[in-house]
């Protein structure tokens, strides 16, 4: 076609040395003897994202020519992490630039540091989006991320007196390298005005939406590289901008002030990610995020179908839109809205195009964290799309009375409107019914699903929900993560698991090989002890390298059960108090998350675990026996030290509200052994190591929903187990905060009280189980061998194998598949 291809580019580190050398040079006008390290990340960064660009357009004329299904991954949140070790490790460039680099003095594994997390998700969903991205272009299914470009992405978390404090978050102020900025893309979203029907001569009549308010979304593009290169999909995030910048008349007449005041309101959309990942947020900026990056993705989809197609009545042949969570799920009114009164479609039609094209995760059953919105907000801003929702309930609750004989209460249990607490807008309920699949992300959890939040639905449609089991990456959390046990396992049985994680069983039976065993071991005590010392560094504690390492990393919770862990803490500190001569097996007891800044219980136990280390560790009675230590910021980067460096993986949540769990996973193909409830993935993990090879405890879901209807309370429990007392009176004593010996009553009493999560009911197994692991410990032979056989049997937690599962049954794209 004329157009001119670049010239394929060398991947010798002499190429690459004279290519970062001139970015430096040209880019960055700097020469090798005055860059600074920052200017070296840039310019590596640079010449790294030229390789990528042309593969970049290499995907998108593949993707043109096929002409196949796209898929579209709606997500309020991308929790990335840094980029360039992931880009350049996927590209097959690690070494050639480790050397091209080192030839000027400088370290690749510096110059990645500097680079900032792109932070903008608050934990598991957000994390598990950015695995399927990386996923998707891996295996080669052409996906398409749709999100929020926040200027400030989660908060930095420091500790001071043992408290959270919440700083903001800056990623962009030294400008972002891998993003290209759309100004072709933009599209109006309107917000609030009026509906009115309009009738045109010789045409139907029609609904006319007229916002009050205009904003414009901008996009901003990411390549997403895959393994090998092979494929680079698109992240596309907007960016809200007003419409006129400055009010020309206000600023003329003086109020320069008043001139910005509508950009102010326009950008202040995408300015910051809510920090709430357990209770709606239930303000209107929420609503108004929400609808801002599902309106502008949808204009972008139907841009390009139309670009391509005749007219959107394919529109299903051509693009799957999966929704993450409810948080797009307005998505559902606003292509009605599109297809009916922009693109002329009737109601019948329009409905099954959106049916068709949709379809919708469920990421958690907790009450306190679905969607509602009251109907008034709702109404205010985006009021043709509240009578949408009226109409699309008409019609399901017509369905459901004349077709399945539905009385007034089932009724109101589908409905999209809950009447009774003040009218809102069911946003799971809404989801649902403009989706063809709706999926759980476990085994257990996709169970539950049917059995609580979406009972009734799930009896009027009974093939929509189905399970797809959540995965991670093995490229960021195995290779990257642990190059010493990725180099490992390719000298024992090859580079093939590398393109096929599942062939990594084939070291399962070197678990009976002491040699292995021994390297395997040797591996896990050099990442400990660089996690000794980002602890000895970040916060001045010296850990021992050779103790247990038992880590619980994760957003605090009070269903997560940091405080379970705790406690278990104090009562082993007072054993070891009392019984110095026993034989002890050391530990550290790593704790790490951010609570959500108004989540008063989570901040709770985030300033016991930092009370209790400061105690527990400057004890001389524990003799180093036992370590507590709260790492502050949790985040990507920090995870990918962590997770190889675990010998005890935490995941302790009461049963049933952990909808999957994806540290687990990582934890586990790094070789730890997990000590866990039946909750989420656990359940999936255990038939896949074995029972053996994992430590289970504790009541399970069905157990915790009986005790829950009988009303148990922790009191009786306590009463008669005299460690839990004793660490319990222990807290309450003010022993860890003599100078406000009440800071944890209240989070003491609840478990008196009612013991909501199970913590009292769950303590004795939990401890019994720790001793157990105790033991095992000092029989290194069996405990190493069981890492291996963890490591070895988590190839099916891929995130890759998620991604076929859902190309497969949900969204019928990517290889293999017709269109
Ligand atoms: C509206 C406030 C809000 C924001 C985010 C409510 C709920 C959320 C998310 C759904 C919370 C979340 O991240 N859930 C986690 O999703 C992971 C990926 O599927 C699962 O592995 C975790 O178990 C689940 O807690």
């Amino acid at each position: 076609n004329g157009v001119q291809k670049p010239e394929p580019r060398l991947n010798d580190p002499d190429t690459l040395a004279r290519q970062i050398v001139e970015k430096l040079t040209y880019s960055i006008g700097k020469n090798p003897a005055s860059a600074r390290k920052y200017d070296w990340l840039r310019a590596t960064t640079l010449a790294v994202r030229d390789r990528i660009i042309d593969h970049w357009f290499e995907s998108a004329d593949r993707f043109a020519e096929e002409g196949g299904k796209r898929v579209c991954y709606l997500s309020m949140e991308f929790l990335i992490g840094r980029m360039l070790r992931d880009a350049i490790n996927n590209l097959g460039l690690t070494e050639p630039v480790r050397e091209a680099l080192a030839r000027y003095g400088v370290e690749l594994d510096m110059i990645e540091l500097l680079e900032p997390d792109a932070a903008l998700g608050n934990g598991g969903l957000g994390r598990l989006a950015a695995c399927f991205m990386e996923s998707m272009a891996s295996t080669g299914v052409p996906g398409y991320g749709y999100g929020i470009r926040y200027v400030h992405g989660f908060f930095r978390q420091e500790i001071a007196d043992g408290a959270q404090v919440e700083l903001p978050e800056n990623w962009l102020v030294h400008g972002n390298p891998w993003e290209f900025e759309r100004r072709n893309a933009s599209y109006e979203i309107g917000f609030g005005g009026k509906v009115s029907m309009i009738q045109e001569a010789g045409r139907p009549a029609r609904q006319v939406w007229r916002p009050a308010e205009r904003v414009l979304a901008v996009a901003y593009d990411t390549p997403m590289v895959g393994w090998r290169g092979r494929q680079v999909n698109t992240l596309r995030l907007w960016s809200a901008q007003a419409l006129d910048p400055i009010l020309l008349d206000a600023f003329n007449s003086g109020d320069h002030i008043g001139a910005l005041v509508e950009s102010n309101k326009a950008e202040a959309i995408t300015r910051v990610l809510y920090p709430a990942d357990s209770h709606q947020a239930g303000q209107e900026l929420r609503l108004r995020q929400e609808y801002f990056f599902s309106s502008a993705s949808l204009q972008d989809i139907i841009r390009r179908h139309l670009e391509e197609n005749d007219n959107l009545s394919n529109l299903a042949d051509k693009v799957a839109i999966q929704l993450n969570d409810t948080h797009p799920a307005v998505s559902v009114a606003e292509l009605m809205r599109l297809l009916v009164d922009v693109h002329g479609f009737g109601w019948d039609e329009a409905w099954t195009i959106t049916r068709a094209t949709f379809s919708y995760t469920n990421h958690t059953l907790l009450p306190e964290a679905l969607e509602h919105w009251p109907i008034h907000l709702f109404e205010r801003l985006l009021p043709r799309q509240m009578q949408i929702i009226y109409a699309i309930n008409a019609g399901i609750i017509r369905e459901a009375a004349q077709e399945h004989g539905y009385d007034d209460g089932q009724v109101a249990a589908i409905s999209l409107i809950d009447e009774g607490n003040g009218r809102r807008v069911r946003m799971g309920q809404l989801a649902f019914v403009g989706s063809h699949a709706v999926n759980g992300v476990s085994a257990l959890h996709t169970d539950l699903m049917k059995q609580t939040v979406f009972r009734d639905l799930h009896e009027l449609y009974p093939d929509r929900i189905q399970n797809k089991t959540n995965g991670v990456t093995p490229r960021r959390w195995l290779m990257e993560a642990n190059p010493g046990l990725t180099g490992l396992i390719t000298e024992a049985i090859g580079p093939g698991f590398l393109d096929d994680i599942e062939k990594i069983i084939e070291i399962d039976d070197l678990a009976d090989d002491a040699a292995f065993r021994e390297r395997f071991a040797a591996i896990k005590r050099q990442n400990k002890e660089r996690l000794a010392n980002v602890i000895g560094e970040r916060m001045a504690t010296s850990v021992d390298p050779s103790a247990i390492f038992d880590i619980q990393v994760k957003r605090i919770h009070e269903y997560k059960r940091q405080f379970l862990n705790i406690i278990e803490a104090i009562a082993l500190y007072d054993q070891i108090r009392s019984h110095p001569e026993r034989n002890w097996t050391p530990r550290v007891k790593i704790f790490a998350g951010k609570a959500a800044p108004s989540y008063v219980q989570a901040k709770e136990i985030i300033h016991l675990a930092n009370d209790v280390g400061r105690v527990i560790n400057a004890d001389p009675a524990v003799r180093d026996l036992l370590k507590v230590v709260f790492i502050p910021n949790y985040n990507v980067s920090l995870a990918e030290i962590i997770m190889p460096a675990a010998d005890l993986s935490e995941q302790i949540s009461t049963a049933g509200l952990e909808a999957s769990g994806t540290g687990n996973m990582k934890f586990a193909l790094n070789g730890a052994l997990t000590i866990g409830t039946l909750d989420g993935a656990n359940v999936e993990m255990l038939e896949h190591v074995g029972e053996d090879n994992i430590f289970i405890f504790g009541l399970t879901a069905s157990e915790v929903a009986q005790r829950r209807r009988e009303a148990h309370s922790g009191r009786s429990i306590i009463d008669n187990e005299p460690m839990l007392r004793e660490a319990l009176d222990a807290i309450s004593s003010g022993l860890f905060c003599p100078d406000s010996p009440s800071r944890f009553h209240s989070l003491v009493s609840n478990l008196y009280n009612n013991d909501w999560w199970m913590i009292c009911a769950d303590f004795k197994a939990y401890w019994d189980t720790q001793r157990t692991l105790d033991d095992l410990y000092t029989r290194q032979d069996e405990w190493q061998a069981k890492a291996v056989h963890n490591t070895a049997r988590m190839g099916w937690f891929s995130s890759d194998r998620s991604i076929r599962e859902y190309a497969r049954d949900i969204w019928k794209a990517g290889p293999g598949q017709a269109g």
